[in-house]
């Protein structure tokens, strides 16, 4: 017995090797995200992959890919839906150009803190789960980055003062926003953040201070105005086809696991918003308290986009504010 039961284990180790998944038996998925080893989310993602496979006893191994190595960002979302890999971790907003409702932790000052951010992604899961659906997806958590904030080279006290700065932007919203406020998006992933500075490709982003402190921003800019203008998040989907080969069993594990990492994932980012905004200040640079007028200008500029959203968003977008709302 004792000795079959190794056979059996070695056996499926050389078919892990192989890259064979041995049905019932054992199965390894392979998990792209853009986001470096060193980012939260990524952190949060290798525990839920650690907490899969005791759950399961290792029938189930996640291997994550970081910083975009197996798949590109634009493409992970394909990736899962196409079954090149049966699950994948992305940025949520990303997808605001097959549907508005993607887009809606993305629109400047919708929801500026957690307790708003938990209200909106309590609205939008309904929503999005079914777009999802559509496309053989299922979302299986979500977690916010900090509240987003304005990283330049100056001090920026009204909104004609981005006038014209090359913007760095990860989405389609804040491709808007800089275009709105008469700044020059350039769509730029995480890791290639520190080379667009150094080369003069960017001279500013909005971005959380999570993402400001891991690229060393005190390397290019002098400043970090608070601006708390959204807290986006990245969403963890996996391919109906992948998760139904499993058995019930290993389900429940996901799921459950599942729901763990949602809730510390929300903890982690709290967390993270003060840790990194100290280690900004520690290496020097300016935290600034925004002015009233840069807030008053800004908040002008996402009412004028929330309008557009509406539209975009239509019957789905109606639904997802009215319980944002409630
Ligand atoms: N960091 C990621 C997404 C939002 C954030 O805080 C980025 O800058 O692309």
């Amino acid at each position: 017995m004792k000795l079959q039961k190794k056979v059996v284990g070695t056996l499926t180790g050389v078919a892990l090797g192989l890259g064979i998944s041995c049905g019932a038996m054992a199965a390894s998925w392979d998990m792209p995200t853009p986001y470096p080893d060193k980012t939260f989310h990524t952190q949060n993602i290798i525990e839920f992959a650690a907490d899969v496979e005791k759950a399961t006893g290792g029938d189930l191994k996640i291997k994550i890919h970081s910083a975009g190595s197996l798949f590109k960002h634009p493409e992970i979302k394909n990736a899962v839906r196409g079954g090149q890999v049966p699950i994948g971790e992305f940025f949520l907003s990303r997808l605001s150009n097959e549907h508005a409702a993607f887009g809606a932790d993305s629109q400047p000052f919708l929801a500026t803190n957690y307790d708003e951010a938990a209200k909106l992604w309590n609205a939008q899961r309904d929503v999005i789960t079914a777009l999802l659906d559509k496309q053989g997806l299922m979302p299986l958590f979500s977690v916010p980055w900090p509240p987003q904030g304005l990283y330049t080279k100056k001090e920026i006290k009204t909104v004609d003062d981005l006038k014209g700065i090359k913007f760095r932007a990860y989405n389609a919203t804040l491709e808007t926003f800089a275009n709105k406020v008469g700044a020059a998006p350039t769509q730029i992933e995480v890791p290639d953040i520190p080379q667009a500075f150094a080369t003069g490709r960017v001279d500013a982003m909005i971005t959380s201070p999570s993402t400001g402190a891991n690229s060393k921003a005190w390397d290019f800019v002098t400043h970090y105005t608070d601006i708390q203008a959204w807290l986006p998040k990245n969403i963890v989907v996996v391919s109906k086809k992948a998760f139904r080969k499993l058995d019930g069993k290993t389900q429940e594990a996901v799921l459950a696991a599942a729901k763990t990492a949602e809730t510390r994932g929300w903890e982690m980012s709290k967390k993270e918003t003060t840790v990194k905004t100290n280690i900004m200040k520690d290496n020097g640079i300016i935290i600034v308290t925004p002015s009233p007028e840069l807030m008053a200008g800004l908040k002008e500029v996402g009412a004028s986009m929330l309008e557009g959203w509406k539209e975009a968003a239509g019957s789905e977008g109606v639904t997802l504010l009215k319980t944002y709302g409630k």
